[in-house]
């Protein structure tokens, strides 16, 4: 992978969008090295949260890439949307947390890869929007769909009919992120966030994540029967087992093993 960095620290790792000459925006060959990302990620049991950021300091990633689109036929630009919806939908489904750090612009594509995140952080200098209806066409990397789901119908029609930016202050005010830093602070911040999740027990909060995700898509006498299961395949593995023997005994539990 060129256009994306992976570095594994311990238990967490961070990929970074690395097209910095084009503010990280994502072209097809992008989009395949993040397919590449989610393959990798999946195959190594070390990894137990990762950090998605963009290499620079002035975007995360500035959308999908114009240049390339701006040729493409009905049928192409449909294959570039399927393309590109298909590998956030892996990323959001990925069993591990994700988190988004958001290091500057975030603007349509970008902004829909933040929100295929579990958690999205940002810095000050962060900057929000679909501008797509701006452009002539639709968000087509799922951000009438996650953007809608997150701050609610009637904020996200007014974001993507506008074409309008946001600040991280307003991001932050309707829910798009979960907190701000100075942007010198942000990386540090975002594995704080991943390495303590990432010393809970792994099998525990994969569940967690299925059991929320897959709740959303079901009614809820669905989906408390979805938790129920995920809560039941907790017991009687190792960590379950030395988490609350731990807490009897009154003592730190060791570390956990992912098993
Ligand atoms: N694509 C390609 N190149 C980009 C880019 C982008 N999205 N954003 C920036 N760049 C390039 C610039 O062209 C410039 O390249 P050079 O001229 O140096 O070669 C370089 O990055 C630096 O950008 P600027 O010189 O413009 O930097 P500024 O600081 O002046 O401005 C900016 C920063 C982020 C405000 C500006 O670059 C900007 O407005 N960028 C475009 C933002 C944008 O509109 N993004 C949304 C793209 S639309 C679909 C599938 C996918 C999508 C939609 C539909 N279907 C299949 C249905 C997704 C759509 C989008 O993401």
């Amino acid at each position: 992978m060129t256009n994306v960095l992976l570095e594994k620290k311990g238990n967490i790792a961070v990929a970074t969008i690395n097209r910095p000459k084009a503010l990280n925006a994502l072209n097809s060959d992008v989009l395949t090295d993040l397919g590449e990302l989610v393959d990798i990620v999946n195959a190594d049991s070390e990894i137990r949260a990762l950090v998605i950021t963009g290499s620079g300091e002035k975007a995360f990633v500035a959308g999908a890439d114009i240049g390339e689109m701006s040729t493409l036929t009905p049928e192409e630009g449909e294959a570039f949307g399927k393309h590109g919806n298909d590998v956030f939908r892996r990323i959001e489904t990925l069993p591990i947390p994700t988190i988004a750090a958001i290091n500057g612009f975030a603007l349509g594509g970008g902004c829909e890869l933040s929100m295929s995140c579990d958690i999205r952080i940002c810095a000050d200098t962060a900057v929000f929007g679909q501008p797509e209806t701006g452009l002539g066409i639709t968000p087509g990397f799922g951000g009438t769909q996650r953007l809608a789901r997150l701050v609610g119908p009637g904020m996200a029609k007014q974001l993507i009919y506008t074409a309008k930016n946001i600040k991280a202050d307003e991001a932050l005010r309707i829910g798009l992120v979960n907190a701000v830093y100075p942007l010198e602070e942000l990386m540090a911040a975002a594995e704080k966030l991943a390495e303590t999740i990432a010393k809970n027990a792994p099998i525990a909060v994969r569940a967690c994540k299925k059991a929320i995700n897959d709740g959303l898509e079901v009614k809820m006498d669905d989906a408390i029967v979805i938790e129920e299961k995920l809560f039941g395949s907790c017991f009687k593995t190792a960590d379950q087992i030395e988490g609350m023997s731990a807490f009897l005994e009154k003592r730190k539990h060791e570390p956990y093993q992912n098993k």
